[in-house]
Formats: C-alpha cells, sequence, structure tokens
C-alpha cells in the first residue's frame, strides 16, 4: 500500500467501532484466501490491509452510487447525483441493451471510472411511459421513467384542439402504470367564452372517466396554481404536439427552467422547440419536458391489452361471449353503451382504430 492508501485506511477505520473493525479484518481474510487460490488474479498479493481498504472504499460507493437520469444523448447520460449533475458514459451491456430504453426519471447505479462516473445498471422501474420506436416496429421506446402524473398538454386555436391523441397517451399510460391529466393550453386565445366552453366540452367524457381537465394560460397565468396543486410532490412529465406549450407551461410553474433546460432555436423560424426530454425539480416539483411527437404510437401485443387500456370498457354489463373484443360480436355490452351514449363513441372509435393499427 503507498502512503496515500495507508491513510485513507487510518481515516476509514477511525469512524468504526472494534466490532466494525474486527468483522472487517474478518471479511478481508476471507477475501485475500479467496483471491490467493488463484496466482493469476491481479489481486492475488493483495494482504489484509489492502482488503480492508478496498472493502471499505466498497461500502462507502455504494451509498452513493445511485443516480437519477436527468436526460439522455447518444452513449452519455446526465446523471443527478446528491444534488450535483455528472456527465456518465454507459457500460457496454447498458448501451446495448437500455440505450434504446434509458430514460429522464431512471433511477441508476454508477461506478468510477477514470476521472468520472459510468452508468453500469438501471434499476426497476415503477411506472414507465413508452412508445413505439419510429425507426423499428415492434420494438419500444422509454419516454420517461418513474412517474406518477403524465399531463397531456393540448392547445386551443393554435395549434386547434386535436383529441385523437389523448386516447392513444391515455392507452399509453394506463399501460406503464402512471396516472392521466389533460392540460388545455392557450384558453387566452379564444375570442369569446363560448368558443372556450365549446372546446371544452369535447373534453366532457374524459372527466367523467375521472381524468382531470385543466385549462390553463401561459399568458394571463389561468389555471396554473391549480396545475401546480395537482403536480406538488408529485413526479410529472409533459407530453403533446409540437407548439402546445408544453416548455411555456413548465416555465410558468418553475421561471427560468425552459432557459436551464435544452430548449434550441429551431430551424430558423425563431421557435424554440424542445429537442431533449430533460428533467426539472424546483420545490415541491419534479417534471420532465418532452419534446413534441408529430406520431405517437403505443406498442400492443393483442386486443386484449388494447381494451384493457380502455377502463370504462369494463364498467358496463357483460358481453355475450366472455371472451368479447368488442367487434362486431353479437350481445356485446360495450358496443350497446355507445349506442345508448353510456360510453362516448370518439373513444369507442380510437379503440378500433388502435386495433386496426395491431392487426395491419
Ligand atoms: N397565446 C398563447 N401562446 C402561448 C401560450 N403558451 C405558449 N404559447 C406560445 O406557443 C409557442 C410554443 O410554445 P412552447 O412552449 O415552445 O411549446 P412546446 O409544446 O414546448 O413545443 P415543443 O418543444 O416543440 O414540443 C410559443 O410561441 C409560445 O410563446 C399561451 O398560454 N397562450
Ligand atoms: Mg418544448
Ligand atoms: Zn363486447
Amino acid at each position: 500500500m503507498n502512503p496515500q492508501q495507508k491513510e485513507e485506511l487510518r481515516t476509514l477505520l477511525a469512524n468504526l467501532t472494534s466490532k466494525e473493525r474486527k468483522d472487517l479484518t474478518r471479511r478481508a481474510a476471507a477475501s485475500r484466501a479467496e483471491c490467493q487460490r488463484d496466482p493469476k488474479h491481479p489481486r492475488s498479493r493483495w494482504d489484509v490491509d489492502r482488503w480492508s481498504l478496498q472493502l471499505l472504499q466498497d461500502a462507502n460507493h455504494d451509498e452513493d452510487a445511485i443516480g437519477t437520469v436527468i436526460s439522455v444523448a447518444k452513449a452519455k447520460a446526465v446523471v443527478r447525483v446528491n444534488g450535483e449533475d455528472i456527465i456518465c458514459e454507459l457500460i457496454k451491456e447498458v448501451l446495448e441493451k437500455q440505450q434504446a430504453s434509458l430514460a429522464p426519471g431512471d433511477q441508476v447505479r454508477l461506478e468510477s471510472h477514470g476521472d468520472g462516473q459510468r452508468i453500469i445498471s438501471v434499476l426497476d422501474r415503477r411506472t414507465v411511459l413508452t412508445r413505439r420506436d419510429p425507426h423499428f416496429k415492434n420494438r419500444e421506446r422509454a419516454i420517461v421513467a418513474n412517474i406518477d402524473v403524465v399531463a397531456i398538454v393540448v392547445s386551443v386555436v393554435a395549434p386547434p384542439l386535436h383529441v385523437r391523441i389523448i386516447d392513444r397517451y391515455l392507452a399509453a399510460i394506463h399501460k406503464g402504470g402512471a396516472r392521466g391529466i389533460i392540460v388545455v393550453n392557450k384558453t387566452d386565445l379564444h375570442e369569446s367564452d363560448a368558443a372556450l366552453q365549446e372546446d371544452l366540452a369535447q373534453l366532457a367524457p374524459y372527466a367523467e372517466m375521472g381524468v382531470g381537465v385543466f385549462p390553463v394560460s401561459n399568458k394571463t397565468d389561468r389555471g396554473i396554481e391549480a396545475v401546480r396543486a395537482e403536480l406538488a410532490g408529485k413526479t410529472a412529465v409533459f407530453v403533446g404536439h409540437s407548439g402546445v406549450g408544453k416548455s411555456s407551461l413548465l416555465n410558468s410553474l418553475v421561471p427560468g427552467s425552459a432557459l436551464a433546460g435544452d430548449i434550441s432555436e429551431g430551424y430558423g423560424r425563431g421557435k424554440h422547440t424542445t429537442t431533449r426530454a430533460n428533467l426539472v425539480e424546483a420545490g415541491d416539483l419534479r417534471i420532465v419536458d418532452t419534446p413534441g411527437i408529430r406520431e405517437f404510437a403505443v406498442e400492443f401485443d393483442s386486443v386484449e391489452e388494447i381494451a384493457e387500456c380502455f377502463t370504462e370498457f369494463n364498467q358496463v354489463g357483460r358481453c355475450k361471449f366472455s371472451d368479447c373484443l368488442h367487434l362486431e360480436e353479437p350481445g356485446c355490452a360495450v358496443q350497446e353503451a355507445v349506442e345508448t351514449g353510456e360510453i362516448a363513441r370518439v373513444r369507442y372509435e380510437s379503440y378500433r382504430r388502435l386495433v386496426d393499427e395491431l392487426v395491419s
């Protein structure tokens, strides 16, 4: 051992009780014996002190070796460890198997590598939001991990309200285990309150299903506090088409955050378009802003899996056939409920579209 190592061992031992020291010596001796069995092992010549130091370093390392992914770039990720952001590389195995799905919000285990740290594994996820990989069909890509709430951001007037994307997102959210809410932005652009109410009426089926609908404006601050209260103490993600105002909403909630994030000047049109998902933490808010997605597709294995995501289908009576897929079958309670208006027709049409995509 060099003098520096000796000094480090002395410092670390000073923090231990005599019982802990005895235990450490026992484990160091065992490790030494284990390695000596193989004379070619790089640690076969280590003595008990050197092993003691190694075991203590490993133990200390374990304590702060977990971090949260803030953003992911090619073969690299920004990871927050004890409040500090560090750029980490990924070991080969993570690169090959998990890079496509490593996402902001992921908890990762790190190890020292050269001057920095690198990601050696990704911990199990509590929840996830995935989409179908636009380049490889049948493959999933994680957008964000370990979120409680997915805020589907839509806009009125510019761009006009698109409700169809909502059902896709709600299905993906159900699949990944999070909870969905709808934020309707740019309500300041309506010429009259009647026009706004007309747009909001299209979202009534969601409110009835228990999905919260939050009309907001970043221009007038309308509804911003209600969104803040809804997201407080949770990890959330903003998703939706480009230009609906996700980054602006984040900026209303956490002033200055969009500047700190990854906002780039887009294609000469002076438009600030988000290019990379990024986790922002401020007070009791934890929000991931994501780039707008033109075509959001969900990867499903079966029609049953899609039907499961339309939770209101399970709340009407029983279908005649227990394996009913609610398509053309006779005695289908879901189709009947659509006729009576108990299930919103737009929701049923979304279901049919997802089924068509699966079989085509
Ligand atoms: N009138 C009005 N304009 C808004 C509001 N919120 C955002 N905008 C404008 O809408 C445009 C797009 O806003 P962004 O926040 O960049 O939209 P985004 O959803 O983050 O877009 P991407 O990053 O491309 O996905 C900007 O010009 C904003 O100034 C609002 O409440 N009212
Ligand atoms: Mg943005
Ligand atoms: Zn049915």
